[in-house]
């Protein structure tokens, strides 16, 4: 294929920009392009006269307005996404043939799609819940779709059963509640009677379930897939998105109170970092597995309630991906991008694991119902960037014009055209793997090994992660009102790890069963015996995985984190300054919070604007926060009941809080953060006092101070 110069960002804006449309010195017309005159009125029989039938503005104006909508994505409804691009490092010409991953000097355009699962199109982004990765690259050989998630797993392991999960992980049929929640009684009474679900259940109780931001989150393509090389060699490849800025998370208790202060957290993160200039990057990560050892692991390569531990094949880094520029418009972009496993380029195919070849099918068929036609590849943000030329015609909404009266292939009348591509011309050949087998209704018994990696994810957490896990089966199981799903559930957690089923009955008042207590496994085939389909456990060659624990994370950057300061009229301005300039040196956001909007003015009678209010703000919007000082500022905080809340609030949460001079006499309002200055332990629990602000840049790198929680009841 001829290689063109800088293909991509530019080539694709231009393509877009074909239907990007600016209003400003226009003048206001139908959509049949006559100007209007009055947009105010509608033609009436006389001043208080009935409305005419014959007004076709208002009949065209108020008929669009009735179709403005479309179904809502039927999971993943709710989302955010963002431009920008991908650039491979070095050639993986040994491995693929994609050319997007052959040249290092490409940028090709991407779109990624970030979202929940449960949650309908208008629900908080902090929902402990699963969030889709989805990239879209706009490749010189036509779109390749990475449709993941940011778990590297799955509940289940045949697409049939997907139907079931969402019916019972969305809201109960009858009330339609609980919004964009696993807490209830549908949810785990499937899971209670599918173990398969317990490695990915591990995941969804786990801190990842609550991301920091989406900047924060790894991705995953979940299943195992092929790369192709150009002498048709397989190689089966994992992929993986690292991203920069590490990967964190918030508290449970917090994501709960951001859902209530800004159920656009993330959407709104995501925005403001980008029109910042901050952008968003991650690595593609590929674990690479020669074709000989397929079967040389301890679990199916195919089953995708499985991760190969990077420990035992490492991930390599391969590119980059810098997402900077934000869409131009929600519904044009987010909404009707239509991802696809199944758009595939050449140089990666597929593996017959039973999840992703039910997922070949599905995406098409719900574009069909969601965006009302078979043509929803010419929306602008569905276009491929290679030129698309086949005898496909007309359906709802056809855009291209296509000439000749040949649409059909083979043909003489147009010359015979479009012709089909060789492979050396980057035509698409599927991998021919070789099949020998009788059709069957059933699953391989190499899928049957249920628990151990949900073991292996549990052991691997730090103390603080294990004990967040364990308070979210408490909190999620005491939501569920029947007593014998929460006794299911004891049951598989107690294949999983007896310390934590017993820490998990303790708060439910239940006892874990003494002997191996499996649910009936609903996965049996029809006409096999259950007995022969019981969950066996292999131990897995190793015991931790580091990289399953956040606590490994990069903790090295406090880039693009939210700092809130503060203060009140009479605060001190030249401490505020030198902390402001070195966080934003940083590279961190900083936001001046006082009790009421306006200016404020400093002890010396500087002014300097305040961006929210107590009244408008909260803890809990933000990364760590600086307390100011000042004679007056500390006197009117001190008596500011919310002033107060914010601080406590900030340090039940974990998060690193400063302050100097006076400013220490607003912290010791709070009992709790008295004792710990009092015992000048507070450096290593992130209370930074009279410190540089390079403490303070250190301390928010490491995002938590989890040793606070230990004092917290549960763990005595
Ligand atoms: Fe999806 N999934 N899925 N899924 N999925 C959809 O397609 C489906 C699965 C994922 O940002 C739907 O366009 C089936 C795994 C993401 O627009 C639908 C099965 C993974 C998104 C669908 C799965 C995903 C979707 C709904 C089991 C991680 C959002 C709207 C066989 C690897 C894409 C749509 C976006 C969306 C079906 C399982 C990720 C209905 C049948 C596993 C990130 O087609």
């Amino acid at each position: 294929m001829k290689k063109k110069e800088n293909a991509g960002v530019d080539k694709k804006s231009s393509d877009l920009s074909v239907n990007t449309q600016n209003a400003a010195g226009q003048l206001l017309t139908s959509n049949q392009g006559v100007p209007v005159n009055d947009d105010q009125n509608s033609l009436k029989t006389g001043e208080r006269g009935g409305t005419l039938l014959e007004d076709f503005l208002l009949r065209e104006k108020i008929t669009h307005f009735d179709h403005e909508r479309i179904p809502e994505r039927v999971v993943h409804a709710r989302g955010a996404a963002a431009h920008g691009y991908f650039q491979v490092y070095e050639s993986m010409a040994k491995y693929t043939k994609a050319h997007f991953l052959q040249d290092p000097s490409l940028q090709t355009p991407v779109f990624v799609r970030f979202s929940t699962v449960a949650g309908s199109r208008g629900s908080t982004d902090l929902a402990r819940d699963v969030r889709g990765f989805s990239v879209k690259f706009y490749t010189e050989q036509g779109v390749y779709d990475l449709v993941g998630n940011n778990m590297p797993v799955f509940f289940i392991q045949d697409a049939i059963k997907f139907p079931d999960l969402i019916h019972a992980v969305k809201p109960e049929p009858h009330n339609e509640i609980p919004q964009a929640a696993s807490a209830h009684d549908t949810f785990w009474d499937f899971i209670s009677l599918m173990p398969e679900s317990m490695h990915m259940i591990m995941w969804l109780m786990s801190d990842r379930a609550i991301p920091r931001s989406y900047r924060m989150m790894e991705g995953f393509g979940v299943h195992t897939f092929r790369f192709i090389n150009a002498e048709g060699k397989s190689h089966f490849v994992k992929f993986h998105w690292k991203p920069l800025l590490g990967v964190h998370s918030v508290c449970w208790d917090e994501a709960q109170k951001i859902s209530g202060k800004d159920p656009d957290f993330h959407r709104r993160d995501l925005w403001e970092a980008i029109e910042n200039g901050a952008y968003p990057e991650w690595e593609l990560g590929v674990q690479i597995v020669a074709d000989e050892d397929e079967f040389k692991f301890e679990f199916d390569l195919l089953d995708p309630t499985k991760l190969i531990p990077e420990e035992i094949v490492p991930v390599q880094r391969i590119g980059k991906m810098v997402l900077n520029r934000n869409p131009d418009n929600f519904f044009a972009e987010t909404e009707q991008v239509a991802f696809h496993p199944g758009n595939v380029v050449s140089g990666i195919d597929f593996t017959n694991d039973p999840l992703l070849q039910g997922r070949l099918f599905s995406y098409t068929d719900t574009q069909l119902i969601r965006l009302g036609g078979p043509n929803f590849h010419e929306i602008p943000i569905n276009r491929s960037i290679a030129p698309v030329h086949n005898n496909q015609r007309d359906g709802y909404m056809r855009q291209t014009i296509n000439q000749g009266r040949a649409s059909y292939h083979p043909n003489s009348l147009g010359g015979g055209c479009p012709f089909q591509a060789k492979t050396i011309e980057g035509g698409f050949r599927s991998y021919t793997e070789r099949i020998d087998s009788k059709t069957i209704r059933g699953r391989s018994k190499s899928f049957l090994d249920h628990f151990s990696q949900a073991t292996l994810f549990y052991e691997s957490q730090s103390e603080a992660e294990k004990q967040h896990l364990t308070d979210a089966l408490r909190f999620e199981l005491g939501k569920v009102e029947t007593v014998e799903i929460r006794q299911r559930m004891i049951g598989l957690l107690s294949q999983i790890n007896k310390e934590l089923a017993q820490n998990v009955a303790d708060a439910l008042g239940l006892t874990v069963p003494e002997a191996l207590m499996y649910p009936i496994n609903h996965s049996v085939p029809a006409n096999e015996d259950p007995q022969d389909y019981q969950p066996i456990y292999i131990k897995q060659s190793i015991e931790k995985s580091e990289a399953l624990s956040m606590n490994h994370t990069s903790k090295n950057s406090i880039r693009t984190r939210q700092i809130a300061f503060l203060l009140a009229d009479g605060f001190e301005m030249e401490p505020l300054e030198t902390m402001k300039k070195a966080l934003e040196k940083e590279g961190a956001m900083i936001k001046i919070i006082a009790p009421k909007l306006g200016e404020i003015t400093s002890s010396k009678g500087e002014k300097i604007k305040v961006d929210q209010s107590l009244l408008t703000s909260a803890s809990v919007l933000f990364d760590a926060l600086f307390v100011c000082s000042g004679k007056e500022c500390v006197e009117t905080l001190v008596n500011e009941p919310d002033a107060i809340g914010f601080i406590e609030e900030a340090y039940k949460h974990y998060k690193p809080i400063a302050t100097e001079s006076n400013g220490v006499d607003l912290l010791k309002n709070s009992s709790r953060i008295k004792k710990e200055l009092v015992k000048e332990t507070h450096g290593l629990i992130g209370l930074v006092v009279d410190k540089s602000p390079q403490e303070f840049i250190s301390a928010i790198a490491q995002h938590r101070f989890w040793e606070r929680e230990k004092k917290d009841k549960h763990l005595g």
